[in-house]
């Protein structure tokens, strides 16, 4: 059944100037990324604090480095899939599109966005924990033991926010200006558990924003939004770029 939404949204995303798209793993599923609460989530394998904390790294640094390294691999095999594309493309008839994302996987720059902000880091970019050298995944990639910082010795850790730790400043900073003059934010794919990147959409509807949800399934969060689209990233997107693009041509 083909995707849709309601004519109040239709008319608002014609008119729109500043629209906030927050995304989470669901936004890359249909490139073959695993989601983490999914049936096949990785977090099914192991418990999230197992593997996505500083302690884990610590206590067990070849086991997280091993899973960081397992999702680089995926990561570097996939495309970004027309959800992603479909929001690069916004970009050329919407005059102020920012991408708020809890993804670590690099896609919606590979697929052109230009204005994201990675709340929970990117697992193309790692550093060490001693001194802070950064060193990028080509020069980690081959080692599946974790990596040495060749100036100090130091572990080499992926640049990724785990639990427990502050979100980078520059992106939660950019993240709360964008809401704050959203007329539309979408949330795509994200299950909403995550603190504070779930309280996003709830800070944009109290700011004023019209907020929608796309999701294949209902989440903690679906009650709080202003409409629901019950369907794909890859098939929501392009049917509301198509609604923009579309009434671009009526003009
Ligand atoms: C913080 C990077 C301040 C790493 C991630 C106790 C102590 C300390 C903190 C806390 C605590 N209790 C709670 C907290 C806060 C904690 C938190 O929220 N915990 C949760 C579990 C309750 N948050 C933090 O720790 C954050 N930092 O609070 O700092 C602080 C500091 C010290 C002390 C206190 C506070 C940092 C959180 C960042 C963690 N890092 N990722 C890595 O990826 O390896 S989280 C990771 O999981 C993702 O980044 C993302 O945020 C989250 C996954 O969620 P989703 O993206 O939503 O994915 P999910 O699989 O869950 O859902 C997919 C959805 O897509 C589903 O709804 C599905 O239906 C849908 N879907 C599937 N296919 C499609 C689809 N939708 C559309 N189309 C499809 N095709
Ligand atoms: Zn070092």
């Amino acid at each position: 059944m083909a995707v849709s939404c309601s004519d109040r949204l239709r008319r608002k995303f014609r008119a729109a100037r500043n629209v906030v798209v927050c995304t989470g793993a669901g936004m890359s599923a249909e490139s073959g990324v695993p989601t983490y609460r999914g049936s096949e989530g990785i977090w099914k394998k192991f418990r999230p604090e197992q593997l996505a904390s500083f302690d884990a790294f610590l206590s067990s640094p070849d086991l997280v480095w091993e899973w960081y390294r397992h999702r680089r691999e995926i990561i570097s095999s996939i495309e970004p899939n027309a959800g992603h594309i479909a929001l690069a493309e916004m970009e050329r008839s919407i005059e102020h599109v920012v991408i708020v994302t809890q993804n670590i996987d690099n896609l919606h720059r590979r697929a052109g966005s230009t204005r994201i902000h990675e709340l929970h880091g990117n697992i193309e970019r790692n550093y060490c924990i001693e001194c802070g050298e950064f060193v990028t995944a080509q020069d980690v990639a081959s080692s599946s033991a974790v990596p040495r910082c060749r100036h100090c010795g130091g572990l080499i850790r992926p640049d990724v926010v785990w639990f427990g730790e502050q979100l980078p400043e520059a992106a939660w900073t950019g993240a709360i200006e964008a809401v704050s003059t959203a007329e539309i934010l979408l949330s795509v794919g994200t299950s909403g558990v995550v603190y504070p990147a779930a309280s996003i959409p709830d800070i944009a509807r109290r700011a004023g924003a019209y907020t929608v949800e796309i999701n294949i399934e209902p989440t903690e969060l679906s009650g709080s939004f202003n409409e629901v689209i019950r369907g794909t990233a890859g098939e929501a997107l392009p049917m509301l770029l198509q609604v923009r693009t579309h009434s671009d041509q009526e003009k």
